[in-house]
């Protein structure tokens, strides 16, 4: 594929450097040479050097001397720069959309969808600077006045993961921008191209801008775990935010925590949905479907675990049997694809493994599971979205497996679906089918889904920016980009006014009154 050098910084030589900021500030990477390859064809997509793990204290510092800049710039000029952004998704989206197929495997439909959740998130970041707010709380005392100020944190570490390598990254720097917060990004060695464009953007809207927003602003350091880790120990950095498997979030939470620094983070999800009886199955099933194979099962919101009243099970199931006989697998550039590769052999590995696990756990191939090598571009690893039957919930079920891989639970009663449900580590996304207003609301209550996303009649992925993201439990806890997440990237200041000549103590404490 032609690279679309417009949105791409210059090469340096025959490969691209993995450390790059707003010029004229940081460049040339110093770690070693990666290639990475497209999961379209195995081929490698373009070389890249990565930044060494001590080239982050350089972005950092950087970052640093950014913030001192930024903070004092007024939140909706921030915002104003992060409506040049905007425009410039805008402008490109294709473009941007082509990388992410490149690096990732996605079609065109979900590359280009995840560009707009750039772009929307951009339009929420805009309003949202002109809204950055806090209280003004009652006080106890006479002639005095109590609010609360939110103020800029500070260098924001981002750390993203490769199946969504532009949106969730724009999640947290739209909103860490017009909070006040240079960012510094690691994202995933697999998907370089796409963040080197994206950080461009915010470079050709920072020479639009004119100067006012500095350098250091934005950085860029690609490379491995290391870089990841360097990223997670710098104490300048007062909030990184991780997204990826729940290993990669427990070391940073931990690295991050001994320096008693804030994490933010969205790890794995095992997404479940319940069909009850009364649900309507015509739109469960696109439901289902766009769920368990959209991107491939390569989402963190993928469908993993479907629990189905026994009394449609039998129609559900055969329904579903027909839309996976005619899945079109194949090279994601092609319109007609709906399931593209999987991003490499170990994806397929895992996926194998968790087939055999189910087999050995009672569990009943029900359609899928095959490499597909047939039609698709050699070199690439493309499979048949399955979908497992299994008596009871067992452990395999427990495990978030990142490829199109469904299980599939009869229940009889509800209590017992929601139970199944919340009985695994990870809390993200979740959903029902039903026309029960009961159930509805059973499941969207307290002792219904531990999720934190709870969706009624709409599968588990595919969420709007507005809300918050994120979920509980070993998916983190963290919650990023819409409602009120903008929180996390700003500090809060209690400030206490006196306005009065006299000087009464809270809690009504007298102390010395005549001193002085
Ligand atoms: C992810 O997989 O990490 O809700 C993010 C969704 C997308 C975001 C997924 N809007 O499926």
């Amino acid at each position: 594929m032609k690279l679309p050098e417009h949105i791409l910084p210059p090469t340096d030589g025959d490969h691209y450097s993995g450390f790059w900021g707003i010029d004229p500030l940081p460049r040339g990477a110093s770690g070693e040479l990666l290639e990475p390859c497209s999961p379209i064809d195995g081929k490698p997509t373009c070389p890249i050097r990565a930044a060494a793990p001590s080239q982050v204290a350089e972005a950092v510092h950087a970052a640093e001397h950014a913030f001192r800049q930024w903070r004092m710039v007024p939140p909706p000029r921030r915002g104003e720069f992060v409506r040049e952004i905007g425009d410039l998704v805008r402008e490109n989206k294709k473009e941007l959309a082509k990388l992410i197929t490149l690096e990732a495997g996605k079609i065109p439909a979900e590359a280009e969808g995840e560009i707009q959740e750039w772009v929307d998130v951009c339009e929420f970041a805009v309003g949202l600077s002109r809204q950055l707010h806090g209280l003004t709380i009652a006080t106890e005392r006479p002639e005095h006045c109590l609010i609360e100020n939110w103020h800029p944190l500070g260098p924001v570490g981002v750390i993203s993961a490769f199946n969504f390598p532009a949106a969730v990254w724009a999640w947290n720097a739209m909103i860490g921008l017009v909070c006040g917060d240079p960012i510094i990004w690691k994202p995933s060695e697999q998907t370089p191209l796409t963040a080197l464009a994206c950080n461009q953007i915010v470079a050709l809207a920072a020479a639009r801008f004119g100067g006012e927003a500095p350098a250091g602003l934005s950085t860029l350091v690609i490379g491995k775990a290391d870089v990841g880790s360097a990223l997670a120990a710098d104490p300048r950095v007062p909030l990184v935010s991780a997204t990826g498997s729940v290993p990669m979030g427990r070391a940073v939470a931990q690295v991050v925590a001994s320096r008693l620094g804030r994490s933010l983070l969205e790890l794995g999800g095992n997404n479940g949905m319940i069909v009850t009886p009364s649900a309507d199955l015509d739109i469960a099933v696109r439901a289902i479907t766009f769920a368990a194979v959209g991107t491939c099962g390569q989402r963190c919101t993928s469908l993993r675990r479907l629990f189905v009243h026994k009394d449609i099970s039998g129609q559900l199931i055969e329904r579903l049997k027909t839309i996976y006989s005619s899945l079109p697998i194949g090279d994601p550039r092609e319109s007609s694809t709906l399931v593209g590769p999987l991003v490499n052999e170990r994806a397929f590995d895992t996926m194998q493994a968790s087939l055999a696990a189910a087999h050995d756990q009672g569990g009943t191939l029900i359609c899928g599971g095959d490499r597909v090598t047939e039609g698709v571009p050699a070199g690439g690893v493309y499979v048949e979205p399955a979908l497992v039957r299994l008596p009871v919930q067992t452990p395999v079920m427990h495990e978030e497996t990142f490829a199109p891989l469904t299980y599939i639970v009869e229940y009889e009663n509800f209590d017992d679906a929601i139970e199944m449900h919340n009985a695994v580590p990870q809390g993200l996304s979740s959903a029902i089918f039903t026309n029960d207003v009961r159930q509805a609301h059973q499941f969207i209550g307290p002792a219904g889904s531990d999720c934190g996303l709870v969706g009624v009649n709409i599968g588990t992925s595919g969420a709007e920016i507005g809300g918050a993201f994120g979920g509980e439990k070993d998916t983190g806890g963290g919650r990023e980009s819409g409602s009120d997440s903008w929180r996390q990237y700003m500090r809060r200041a209690t400030c206490t006014i006196n306005y009065g000549s006299e000087l009464p103590l809270a809690q009504g404490i007298k102390f010395g009154d005549d001193l002085g």
